[in-house]
């Protein structure tokens, strides 16, 4: 029978050889639900306990993303400015020139982002579309940047293109629960996202899904969309957390304001249940103080988007982010510090069901 102690006592035994951390893929909801349930400093103590077992504490990963394609997208996604269904007041822009994309990321590459990710509001790229992403993925990783791709859904032809261009990441975010996910979205299932999921685990990138946060779901939903991403057969690489950004003339504008030490456990409760995974604070920073975000950081999250805007709405300045890690003592995790090899071992061990040991980062060996 499980009860919130025995967590406990897993994921605070300090990592050591002998004492192997599993990375987990058989959550039950009840679990999920009682790390909600813990007191809030017991969470947290518990996710940052965890968070050392596998990360420098101190280091996030900095992403900049840049809307390629922009508006008019056919999907119905309720939180969206870029849905054709809504009324926000965004002109549409058509494809990105490629050069245009590669000095956007030189400038990102120069500001101190060490991964660039590019968003197309397509329900999926099209066939005459595919040799200009695949040559902005080669343009952008040869000036030493990993590249990070949305474009809505993918078959597994298209996956095995972006692989072989050598695209790092993909974005696909599952967004909420199944059960709460049809009154958001109902131009794509959300077996077409797992789907697209799976394509892309298949065709060697790694996977970068998550969620959002505040669009009116209840507790149970935001431990179904965790259990979700925890209980695939490999966790997801990256795992963003956005807290909604309600914009004028999406369905979700009037959402009430979301609860901050909601969104505080929702991470904490990310970085429990995928402990090698980077859990990126994402949209809905322009909302957040720093106190806000620096409990973020506690609760186990390490990375941002970083630069001044999102995709369509802002994002803090990056002086005032600078200033807050300054604040903080945060510094930029840069790619080779979590090397592929790592990486690569991180998903053998989970496709092979072996136990994990921590590989990252021994929080014994801190002063
Ligand atoms: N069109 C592609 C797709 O949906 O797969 C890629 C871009 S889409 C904007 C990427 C993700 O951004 C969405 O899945 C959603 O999780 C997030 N997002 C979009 N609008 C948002 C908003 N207003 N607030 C928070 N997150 C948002
Ligand atoms: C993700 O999870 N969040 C990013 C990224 N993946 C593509 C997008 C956030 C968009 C916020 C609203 C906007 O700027 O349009
Ligand atoms: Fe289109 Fe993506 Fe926005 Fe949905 S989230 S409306 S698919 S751009």
């Amino acid at each position: 029978m499980f009860n919130s102690a025995n967590i406990m006592t897993i994921s605070t035994t300090k990592f050591s050889p002998d004492n192997p951390l599993m990375l987990r893929h058989n959550w039950s909801k009840a679990e999920v639900l009682s790390l909600f349930a813990l007191p809030f400093n017991d969470l947290i103590f518990q996710a940052q306990t965890v968070h050392r077992q596998y990360f420098d504490p101190n280091q996030v990963q900095i992403s900049t993303l840049l809307s390629i394609k922009t508006g008019a997208c056919p999907e119905d996604c309720k939180y969206c400015p870029q849905s054709a269904h809504h009324n926000a007041e965004l002109a549409p822009e058509r494809l990105m020139q490629v050069d245009d994309v590669l000095a956007k990321a030189k400038m990102a590459k120069q500001q101190g982002a060490t991964r660039f990710c590019m968003g197309a509001a397509w329900k999926n790229p099209r066939v005459k579309d595919m040799p200009y992403v695949l040559e902005m993925v080669r343009k952008v990783k040869a000036i030493g940047l990993e590249t990070c791709m949305t474009l809505g859904r993918l078959d597994e032809d298209q996956a095995g293109q972006l692989a072989s261009a050598g695209l790092d990441y993909y974005n696909h975010n599952l967004d909420t629960s199944p059960e709460f996910y049809p009154q958001i979205i109902t131009t794509r299932t959300y077996q077409q996202r797992l789907d697209t999921l799976d394509h892309v685990r298949s065709a060697g990138m790694k996977v970068c899904a998550g969620g959002i946060i505040g669009m009116g779901e209840t507790l149970s939903d935001r431990a179904g969309l965790l259990l979700q991403l925890a209980n695939m057969s490999v966790h997801p690489e990256s795992v963003p957390v956005n807290m909604l950004v309600r914009v004028a003339g999406t369905p979700l504008q009037k959402m009430e304001d979301l609860e901050p030490f909601d969104f505080i456990r929702t991470i904490a409760v990310a970085r429990i249940l995928m402990p090698a995974s980077h859990v990126r604070l994402s949209a809905g920073r322009q909302d957040m103080n720093e106190q806000m975000q620096a409990l973020c950081f506690l609760a186990g999250a390490n990375s941002i988007f970083y630069g001044e805007r999102l995709l369509t709405t802002d994002n803090p300045s990056t002086t005032h982010d600078q200033e807050l890690f300054h604040k903080l003592g945060i510094v930029s995790e840069q790619c080779d510090d979590i090397s592929d090899e790592s990486h690569t071992e991180i998903i053998d061990q989970a496709l092979y069901n072996e136990p994990l040991v921590a590989l990252y980062y021994d929080a014994s060996t801190t002063q």
